[in-house]
């Protein structure tokens, strides 16, 4: 399944990234994420896919499209029988405060996995901890920032100084600043998108090797997937904000805040496929590029059983008559 999946899932990012790069820093990030959401959903439904949305916009009453539970996919009638069954995660637009400001790393993402593989997360916080393959097995969520950081450190055969950890620029983690100061760890703060700097923590050359921190449940999960398929790995914690909230994820069976879920609990599938497509230029991939006539866009498509990982350059040429539409 994953293989054929895979290079589907990435035309879904693609389309996404082409449409919502074009609201770049028009300072709107709910039409930027609109774009996204629409093109995704667009192009999902010309899959031979029987699909779940399993992770996405909201609830259905509080999402027009890409919403908990939605189905997706070519209608064949309405007969979707013959069709592949998979549950997917989406983000459409990881970073839409990014792309409104015009600043790096806005991506457009998503997971697949057969049915049951991707934990039904509620819209909450998870307190997370990403390493990339060499530390994963060597942390522990459960300890402190700068016992963290120095087994990834040990891992990485580098000092506490030479690691860089990403953080969600928020109040929330002041003292986690503290404490990876104290230890001597770089920060590098974002504003918006832990889950392409989990995933960059995983890939070499990017410069970062961890992320810490509180941010959304939802992404999560499409984060796990996107580690198991890089042998990196994720732990979290659920934090809720209100009693609300942890009545309902309580509900979907994530009452116990203690419990640190692993990557595999996050994302169990056996079949998975992750796809991503840069939007704004960032660290691991290139932004939409337009030029007259077409546009270049740039992804990461992954697929775990496979053990494939495929940088996908990709020109879309809108206009064949007008050159130079490909080009090294
Ligand atoms: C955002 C976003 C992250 O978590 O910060 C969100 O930038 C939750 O945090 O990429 P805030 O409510 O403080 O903004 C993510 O969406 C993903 O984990």
């Amino acid at each position: 399944m994953e293989e054929l999946l895979a290079l589907d899932m990435v035309r879904v990012t693609e389309a996404a990234a082409l449409a919502s790069a074009r609201f770049m820093g028009r300072g709107n990030k709910d039409e930027a994420d609109r774009a996204a959401t629409e093109a995704m959903r667009r192009t999902m439904d010309e899959l031979e896919i029987a699909g779940t949305i399993v992770i996405g916009e909201g609830e259905r009453d509080e999402a027009p499209m890409l919403y908990i539970g939605e189905q997706v996919g070519k209608r064949d009638g309405n007969d979707r029988r013959h069709y592949q069954e998979v549950d997917i995660a989406v983000d459409p637009l990881e970073g839409t405060y990014l792309v409104a400001y015009g600043q790096a790393n806005a991506i457009t993402v998503l997971a697949a996995s057969e049915k049951g593989g991707l934990v039904n997360a509620p819209d909450t916080y998870l307190e997370k901890l990403c390493v990339g393959p060499v530390a994963a097995g060597q942390v522990d969520i459960r300890l402190t920032p700068q016992e963290n950081v120095e087994r990834i450190a040990a891992a990485l055969r580098r000092r506490p100084n030479d690691i860089t950890v990403v953080v969600l620029d928020r109040p929330r983690h002041d003292k986690l600043k503290a404490d990876l100061r104290e230890v001597g760890a770089r920060i590098k703060l974002i504003g918006d998108g832990d889950l392409s700097g989990a995933i960059s923590c995983a890939v070499s050359g990017t410069g970062v090797h961890a992320v810490m921190g509180i941010g959304g449940a939802p992404e999560g999960v499409i984060t796990a997937a996107a580690l198991r398929c890089l042998g990196g790995e994720i732990q979290a914690r659920f934090r809720y904000r209100t009693d609300d909230e942890r009545a309902r994820g309580a509900r979907m069976g994530h009452g116990d805040e203690s419990r640190v879920y692993t990557t595999e609990d996050l994302a169990s599938g056996d079949n998975l496929v992750f796809a991503a497509t840069g939007v704004t230029e960032g660290d691991l991939l290139n932004g939409v590029r337009f030029f007259g006539g077409g546009a270049r866009t740039h992804s990461l498509v992954m697929a775990y059983q496979a053990k494939q990982v495929r940088f996908v350059d990709t020109v879309h040429m809108f206009d064949r008559t007008r050159p130079p539409a490909v080009r090294l």
